[in-house]
């Protein structure tokens, strides 16, 4: 893992088939100056896409790389709130909001003290490309705050949720923009964010955010979605290639919302999950990580996973973080999902995995995989689902909670895991079948950036010079 896990230098070479976009990448650098993480993202979609723009030239006529790589809009603003002694502290807000070319911009918020303008587009970058490969009508967008969560109280958290809402408030809509949660923001912060929503507007509009409690327009299955997804983007994954999750050795990084219901759906499947993390260190737990425990841990306690390992017992292991990263990927797997942060697993992570037999990776997180550990996998016939592939499923239950909100209903858990499971393997076989279709059978990079960008660019065509 690099020293900053968030940032890698800005990429800058292209090989000799996407020489066309190298252009549109160097303006893109050069008018977002020192945004390494959205450098980095614009550059993993563009160099996939040199074949798209020689197959159908209309999308270089109308411009449409230029376009989709410039947010429709960029919300920055100031988020003043005061703590429990009284103390002011003012943060920055932001929201993004990319592309509406496939439906109202959708995508969540991250509250932490990493987050800037720069980290908010590479994330809503991503999601335009995401959303369209779920098919539901969704466009891309982002938010979020330098706000850092940790260590606060329930009080301090709702005045600094009803403060940005206060600012945010009059640029949402469920036709227009659409928030949910991602890293600092679940339950908890929705619901501050919706209350605050609502007694400003004096609406009571459920579709304007996702991810809320189940007695109040929440979905089942929206808690579990993208853990869920990205674990079943894994089984598919394995699937064609004649083999299963059953039996399996999983790690798991980070020991938030997605790691813990890939846990939860790594272990339904019949794998063993031997390690999970957070950003002061991993646990080997040999026996399989005990869910209902960490669960308590982390969710009522709002713990740690050091805390698991001492309840837990003597046959556990706590590696504490040592500068370089956590260290987590140097446990040996048949199947890694990294599910914690951005760039988390670089190079000699990726080469410690596939000497210890990885089989399979997939992105639970937002582009945890440096560009160097996603060609090591690739060269090593690793199957690498990336994020805005395997990590959609949370996207897609939201737009299925946006369903049915507008309708007034609510559907079963059992219904709802099940429309997430057929999206799943729709994505997985969209991404599977443009990839053989442009000449890379197994490349589900090439796959999903292919797949989403068509989707939006014939959408963009359609509509006009906007
Ligand atoms: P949570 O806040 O619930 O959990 C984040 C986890 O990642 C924590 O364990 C946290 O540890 C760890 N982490 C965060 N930053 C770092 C860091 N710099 N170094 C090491 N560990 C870190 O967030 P989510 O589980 O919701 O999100 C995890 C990832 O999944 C993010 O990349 C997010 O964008 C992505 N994602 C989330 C979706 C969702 O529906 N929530 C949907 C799709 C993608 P610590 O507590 O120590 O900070
Ligand atoms: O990165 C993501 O896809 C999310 N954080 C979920 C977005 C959403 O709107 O559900």
């Amino acid at each position: 893992m690099p020293t900053n896990p968030q940032t890698v230098t800005s990429p800058a070479s292209f090989d000799a088939e996407n020489r066309v976009i190298e252009a549109l990448y160097a303006d893109v650098v050069r008018r977002n100056k020192g945004e390494t993480e959205f450098h980095q993202a614009v550059h993993e979609v563009l160099e996939t896409l040199g074949p798209v723009l020689a197959r159908r030239p209309e999308f270089a006529d109308a411009r449409i790389i230029e376009r989709i790589c410039e947010p429709e809009r960029q919300l920055m603003f100031r988020v003043p709130w005061t703590d429990d002694s009284g103390t002011i502290h003012v943060n920055r807000g932001f929201r993004v909001e990319f592309s509406s070319a496939l439906g109202p911009y959708k995508g969540g918020l991250r509250f932490h003290p990493s987050v800037n303008l720069g980290i908010v587009k590479f994330l809503g970058f991503e999601q335009i490309f995401k959303n369209a490969l779920t098919g539901l009508s969704i466009g891309g967008g982002k938010g979020g705050s330098d706000f850092d969560p940790k260590g606060s109280s329930d009080a301090e958290i709702m005045r600094f949720c009803q403060s940005f809402m206060t600012e945010l408030y009059r640029h949402l809509g469920e036709h227009t923009d659409v928030p949910a949660g991602d890293i600092g923001v679940g339950g908890r912060e929705i619901g501050y964010l919706f209350g605050q929503y609502k007694r400003i507007t004096n609406r009571y509009e459920s579709g304007v955010l996702t991810g809320k409690g189940l007695g109040w327009g929440g979905a089942q299955v929206r808690t579990e979605a993208t853990g869920y997804g990205c674990v079943l983007f894994t089984a598919e994954m394995l699937r064609s290639r004649g083999e299963g999750l059953e039996g399996r050795r999983v790690a798991v990084s980070g020991s938030g919302n997605v790691a813990l219901y890939a846990i939860e759906k790594a272990q339904q499947l019949g794998a063993t999950v031997v390690t999970c993390s957070d950003s002061s260190g991993y646990v080997v737990d040999e026996k399989g990580i005990d869910l209902e425990l960490l669960k308590e841990v982390k969710e009522v306690r709002r713990g740690r996973v050091a805390d698991y390992a001492e309840l837990r017992g003597s046959h556990v292991r706590f590696v504490e973080a040592a500068g370089e990263g956590t260290g987590v990927w140097g446990v040996p797997c048949d199947v890694a999902l990294p599910c914690a942060t951005q760039n988390e697993l670089d190079e000699t992570d990726a080469l410690a995995l596939v000497r210890g037999g990885v089989k399979a990776v997939a992105e639970g997180a937002n582009m945890p995989t440096t560009p160097a550990a996603v060609r090591v996998f690739q060269e090593a016939g690793v199957a690498f689902g990336p994020g805005k592939a395997a990590n959609a499923g949370g996207v897609a239950t939201s737009a299925l909670e946006m369903q049915q909100n507008a309708s007034r209903d609510s559907w079963t858990f059992a219904r709802t895991e099940e429309r997430l499971a057929g999206i799943m393997r729709h994505i997985h076989d969209s991404c599977a079948t443009t990839a053989e279709r442009y000449g890379h059978p197994g490349n589900y990079v090439v796959g999903a950036n292919i797949a989403g960008f068509e989707l939006v660019a014939d959408a963009m065509l359609a509509q006009g010079l906007v």
